[in-house]
C-alpha cells in the first residue's frame, strides 16, 4: 500500500477534533499512541459478539474468544519474529513484563555479589524493578553512563561487563532522548561473557522492525498502547528455554495443571505466567493494530518519521534559546528540548492552548534530567500520522510562547 498520510489520518477519529478552537496536533505519541478505527472496532466487536472467558468454556463463544486471543498471540510473535508464539506472555504492559522477569528469572538466578547492569537513560520501569530485586537479593545495580549527545559510552559499557554481571537491561529507544541504542552489538558483547540481556522495547516497536531472533535477545518487552493498540495489555518475549526454567510469578486460575492441598503443579509457558482472566479484548484489538501496522509497512512508517524528525530538528536549530536534549547520531521519533526562561510545564500549557499536545516533565527518566542538570524537558514525539504542517504548528506555538515571555 502506498503511504499517504492524509488517507491514514482518516483512520484515526480522535485526530479529527478541535482543542481550544484549533485543530488538534497530537505530538505525545511516546506517552501513548492514538487508535485507528479498526482497533476500536475490534474492541467493540469482541464485546458485541464474542465476549466469553477463554481457555475454559466448551461453548461456542468461549471457543471463538480463545481462538481470537491465541491468534493475537501469534500476530505479536510474528511481528517481532519470535520462533514460536509460546514465547509470548501476555501482561499489562512493558512495566509488568520487566517486573515479571525481575521476580521470576531474577529471584531464581541473581544473588548477593551479582551485578545488574542498566543504562543512565532508562525509563523508571527499567530501573526500579531491578533496584527492588537488588534489595531482595543483595545484588548491586551498575549504570552505563552516557555522553552529552545522549549516547551510551560503549567503552564504559565494556569496562562494566565482568564475571559478576548477571543481567544487562537496556532500552531499545529512549523515551526521553530519542536515542536508538546499538542493542545488537551490546547483546553480542554481553553474550560473549555469558550475560543474558533484557531489552525494553516499549518505544521501539511502533517505529522500527524488531527481530528477536536476529538480535538473539533473551527478553524483550512491549506495550500495546504505544503501538496503536489498547491500554492495559503488553507482552514479554522470552526464549523458550528461559521460560521453561523460570518459576511462575502470580498464582491463580489458568496457570496450573493440578491443585490440591498437598501442592499444585503448573502449566507450561506461556500459560504458566498468565494467572487469572486476562485483557482478552485488549489482546485481540492489539492483534488488529498489528495487522494495521503490517498493512502500512514499517519501512514506510520509519521513512516518514525519519523525515518528520529531520524537519523538526532543522526547525529547532533556528530557534534562538532552544536547546535540543538528545542529539545522538541514531535517533527516532522524539524531539526533547528546553527553552531559556520558560519552564517546560508553562510551555506545555501554552502549547495546549494552541491545540498542540506535547509532554512536559521528566518523562519517568529522572536520571537523564539529573545528567543534563535540568528538571524537565518539553517533548514532541511523532507517529506516522503526523505531518510537517503539524510541526509548523508546533513551532508557531513555540514562537508565540517566546513572545509571551519576552
Ligand atoms: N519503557 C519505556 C522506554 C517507556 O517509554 C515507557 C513508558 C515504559 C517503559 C513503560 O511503559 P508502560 O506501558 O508499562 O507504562 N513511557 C512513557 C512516556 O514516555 N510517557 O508516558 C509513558
Amino acid at each position: 500500500m502506498a503511504f499517504n498520510v492524509d488517507t491514514i489520518r482518516k483512520d484515526f477519529p480522535v485526530l479529527n477534533q478541535q482543542v481550544h478552537g484549533y485543530p488538534l496536533v497530537y505530538l505525545d505519541n511516546a506517552a501513548t499512541t492514538q487508535k485507528p478505527q479498526c482497533v476500536i472496532d475490534a474492541l467493540t466487536h469482541y464485546y458485541e459478539y464474542d465476549n466469553a472467558n477463554i481457555h475454559r468454556g466448551v461453548h461456542t463463544l468461549s471457543e471463538r474468544a480463545t481462538a481470537k486471543y491465541e491468534a493475537a498471540r501469534q500476530k505479536i510473535g510474528a511481528y517481532i519474529h519470535a520462533s514460536s508464539e509460546k514465547e509470548i506472555i501476555f501482561v499489562r504492559g512493558a512495566t509488568e513484563a520487566i517486573n515479571l522477569v525481575a521476580q521470576t528469572y531474577g529471584r531464581k538466578n541473581i544473588s548477593a555479589g551479582d551485578e545488574i547492569l542498566v543504562s543512565m537513560m532508562e525509563h523508571h520501569s527499567n530501573i526500579v524493578p531491578w533496584q527492588m530485586l537488588c534489595e531482595q537479593t543483595g545484588a548491586t545495580l551498575k549504570v552505563i553512563p552516557m555522553n552529552e549527545h545522549g549516547e551510551l559510552i560503549q567503552d564504559k559499557f565494556v569496562e562494566l561487563l565482568n564475571k559478576n554481571t548477571a543481567l544487562l537491561a537496556i532500552g531499545h529507544l529512549s523515551n526521553a532522548l530519542g536515542t536508538v541504542n546499538p542493542v545488537k552489538e551490546m547483546i553480542e558483547k554481553a553474550h560473549a561473557l555469558g550475560v543474558p540481556v533484557l531489552v525494553d522495547g516499549a518505544q521501539a516497536t511502533a517505529h522500527m522492525t524488531v527481530d528477536v531472533v536476529d538480535l538473539d535477545v533473551d527478553f524483550y518487552v512491549m506495550s500495546a498502547h504505544k503501538m496503536f493498540g489498547p491500554t492495559g495489555v503488553g507482552a514479554l518475549y522470552a526464549k523458550a528455554e528461559l521460560l521453561a526454567e523460570m518459576p511462575p510469578w502470580h498464582g491463580g486460575g489458568d496457570m496450573i495443571r493440578t491443585v490440591s492441598f498437598s501442592g499444585s503443579t503448573y502449566s507450561q509457558a506461556p500459560y504458566k505466567f498468565e494467572a487469572g482472566t486476562p485483557n482478552i479484548a485488549g489482546a485481540i484489538a492489539w492483534g488488529a493494530a498489528i495487522d494495521y501496522l503490517n498493512d502500512i509497512g514499517l519501512n514506510y512508517i520509519a521513512a516518514h518519521e525519519h523525515d518528520l524528525l529531520a524537519y523538526a530538528t532543522n526547525k529547532a536549530r533556528q530557534v534562538a534559546g532552544l536547546k535540543v536534549i538528545g542529539q545522538a547520531k541514531d535517533k527516532a521519533s522524539i524531539l526533547s528540548f528546553v527553552m531559556s526562561d520558560i519552564h517546560p510545564h508553562d510551555l506545555g500549557t501554552i502549547l495546549d492552548r494552541c491545540g498542540v499536545a506535547v509532554r512536559a516533565g521528566h518523562h519517568c527518566a529522572m536520571p537523564v534530567m539529573q545528567y543534563f542538570d535540568i528538571a524537565a524537558t518539553t517533548r514532541a514525539s511523532f507517529a506516522f500520522y503526523n505531518t510537517t504542517e503539524e510541526i509548523d504548528r508546533l513551532f508557531a506555538a513555540l514562537a508565540y510562547a517566546q513572545e509571551m515571555f519576552s
